[in-house]
């Protein structure tokens, strides 16, 4: 159910450089708390834990030129594109372990270089309550954790686009964004121009989880590489506390575990990211624990034996 035959490497990515609140540096940790390592072993699957990558602390100072913390954000994402692309040329399946969403540059850069390498054809599922494709015109924040779709796009400063060495990094079909109910203004228009496929929480409530799924999951065959970006402030914030930005009216468990199942059964995962995870707002670590549970059924848990 998952392109892991290789082993799972588990990447550590302990910083907040990319976010308005302090904490989702202790994300990595938290994972491991919950058992991360050891719900992925259970399949029978090699896990290596590759530990945390060092980087520049949080300098805590306003944005300059629309961004906060640009030189760390890029440091940081440097550090990650090498690792998990050195991971994904080792034919390993990466799992980071963030930290806050800027990272989604640095993993999704080395993944689509990984896909040039090898030929194969991208597709990215973006789990998120929020949209992610802000400019530093644009941003209300100046955070870039608000940014990494469009930097991936193309939209960004260029030390964060060209982190894979390619301009730009993806294209906007080759990404399909699921829960999303928090955009900023002028980013509509952005999502709406780039002609990224969204699937909100308004299509989701209207047409179902499952009809969302299929969709996103279209035209996926034994070529595709699918990345998923979890984002877990994706989750309805009654079930998942421990984010710095919650967003009521997000999927319920259950939505959550279906569509963790129906990526399973396309049996293409091939790589993966936990972000936004941030243990200094939790509750006795049940958004880690949460987020473990998801990721068992990602990887191919089910209640029954299921047809082929
Ligand atoms: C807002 C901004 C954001 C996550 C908050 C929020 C972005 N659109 N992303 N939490 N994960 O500041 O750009
Ligand atoms: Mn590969
Ligand atoms: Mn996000
Ligand atoms: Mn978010």
């Amino acid at each position: 159910s998952h392109r892991a035959a290789g082993g799972v490497s588990l990447i550590g990515v302990p910083t907040d450089v990319g976010a308005g609140s302090l904490g989702a540096r202790m994300g990595p940790e938290a994972l491991r708390v919950a058992g991360i390592a050891q719900a992925i072993a259970q399949f029978g699957l090699d896990v290596k834990d590759c530990g945390n990558l060092s980087g520049p602390a949080n300098p805590g100072q306003p944005a300059v030129n629309g961004f906060r913390h640009l030189p760390e954000v890029v440091q940081w994402n440097q550090t990650l594109h090498d690792a998990m692309y050195a991971e994904l040329s080792a034919g390993r399946l990466p799992i980071m372990l963030g930290g806050d969403h800027c990272l989604g540059i640095g993993s999704i850069s080395a993944v689509a270089r990984h896909c040039r390498d090898t030929g194969k054809k991208l597709r990215v599922l973006w789990f998120d309550a929020h949209a992610d494709f802000n400019t530093a015109t644009l941003t209300p924040s100046g955070n870039i954790h608000g940014m990494p779709v469009a930097c991936l796009c193309g939209h960004g400063p260029q030390e964060l686009i060209e982190i894979g060495g390619h301009v730009p990094a993806i294209k906007p079909k080759d990404i399909r964004q699921i829960g999303i109910r928090s955009v900023d203004e002028g980013e509509k228009r952005l999502v709406h121009d780039m002609g990224i496929e969204v699937f909100d929480m308004r299509y989701i409530d209207e047409m179902g989880m499952r009809h969302a799924m299929e969709l996103a999951l279209a035209l996926i065959d034994s070529n595709t590489h699918l990345h998923v970006s979890l984002d877990v402030d994706f989750l309805d914030p009654t079930i998942a506390p421990g984010v710095g930005t919650t967003v009521r009216g997000g999927p319920t468990y259950r939505e959550a575990q279906l569509c963790m199942e129906m990526i399973a059964d396309t049996g293409r995962l091939a790589s993966l990211d936990v972000v936004e995870l941030n243990p200094a707002l939790d509750e006795r670590n049940r958004t880690a624990e949460l987020a473990v549970d998801l990721i068992e059924s990602l990887f191919g848990k089910s209640t029954l034996m299921r047809k082929a």
